[in-house]
């Protein structure tokens, strides 16, 4: 055996080949496991006489590791070489891949962003977790208002809480600039909601700001009209019904024409024509004051809308959990160029 030993150490010794056919035979003849030559005196390790077994011992783990490390080398150099790549066919197309597309609510943000852009809107954005004073008191919240009520916010401690809305990045907004000022705030807000088709606990707004000398309600209708035929088709109508917010007075709700039967009504509609997309009002002179701006020199209109509410009505999407499932059969819908 210990001359078998001698043969083979000469033999993987002098063996080369480039090519992976060859090196892959040599690997098997010698290291395979069922019938390779080094393989089988390892098995046959036992049935060597006592004395001999530190010399065998010593000389078959050399050439187990000899040859292991001469395959490894050859096959470095035959990676480029092996028989199988000339069935490559260079001219074959290559193979499709997939593009992604944005999500629904990032095409119909990016879209609301453009329109406003194009009438002067600047882009703000602040923190999601954010403090009483922004996202409250400084919106002329009063203290017992029902939307302090840890049934309806996200607290982390008593004066800290997931935003409710994107009005308080345009607080911060107030407080660090002079008007005039023209904003928009895009971003993903905190209600503590049960998820059901029409609400959820995480949607995303935009809320609007224009604040400067002489600003009237006749500003804020023609600026939501403008926005409502852009967003919808030219052949759009805006309706607004009194309301009350705590931050703006007087306040609105903005219905626009319905989609589906042009005014007429149908289901959708409830048979009245007009749709809900957003809320709106003159801001509240407190909000003003609040933030340091002189509410006897400026006026200012705000105005907030849900995307997801928008995204539904412009492509008849029939339930706001389709946005957060993530089925590639609803996304693939919506593949644009925003
Ligand atoms: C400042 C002052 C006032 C923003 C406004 C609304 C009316 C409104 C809702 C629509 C659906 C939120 O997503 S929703 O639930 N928003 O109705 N938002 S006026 O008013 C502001 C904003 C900033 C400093």
């Amino acid at each position: 055996m210990l001359a078998k030993v001698e043969e083979l150490l000469k033999e993987v010794t002098a063996f080369n080949s480039t090519v992976a056919e060859e090196v892959e035979q040599f690997r098997i003849r010698l290291l395979g496991s069922k019938k390779g030559e080094i393989t089988a005196l390892l098995k046959e390790f036992r049935n060597v006489p006592v004395e001999q077994k530190k010399e065998f011992g010593q000389k078959i783990n050399t050439l187990k590791k000899l040859a292991q490390e001469k395959i490894e080398e050859l096959k470095l150099g035959t990676e480029n070489n092996s028989t199988s790549n000339h069935d490559l066919d260079l001219s074959m197309p290559a193979a499709p891949f997939e593009v992604g597309g944005r999500h629904p609510l990032s095409v119909v943000r990016n879209e609301i962003i453009s329109i406003f852009n194009r009438i002067g809107f600047a882009v703000s954005e602040g923190p999601e977790i954010e403090d009483d004073w922004h996202n409250f008191t400084a919106l002329n919240f009063p203290e017992e208002h029902p939307a302090r009520d840890m049934q309806d916010t996200f607290f982390i401690d008593p004066k800290i809480a997931l935003r409710t809305h994107t009005s308080s990045v345009q607080v911060r907004v107030m407080e660090n600039s002079t008007p005039p000022i023209r904003t928009i705030s895009p971003g993903r807000v905190f209600r503590n909601e049960a998820i059901s088709a029409r609400a959820h606990c995480i949607f995303h707004q935009v809320e609007g700001l224009y604040i400067d000398k002489d600003v009237s309600f006749a500003d804020l209708k023609q600026t939501l009209l403008y926005f409502a035929k852009e967003m919808f088709g030219e052949q759009t109508k805006i309706r607004l019904r009194p309301s009350y917010f705590p931050f703006t007075e007087p306040s609105a709700e903005v219905d626009v024409s319905c989609q589906l039967c042009s005014g007429k009504g149908c289901n959708v509609c409830k048979h009245t024509g007009f749709l809900e997309i957003m809320g709106c009002g003159m801001v509240d002179p407190n909000v003003l004051e609040n933030a340091g701006i002189d509410s006897t020199i400026y006026s200012g209109f705000a105005f907030g809308m849900g995307i997801e509410r928008i995204t539904m009505l412009k492509y008849q999407v029939n339930d706001l959990r389709h946005f957060f499932e993530n089925d590639l059969r609803f996304l693939k819908q919506f593949k644009t160029a925003y």
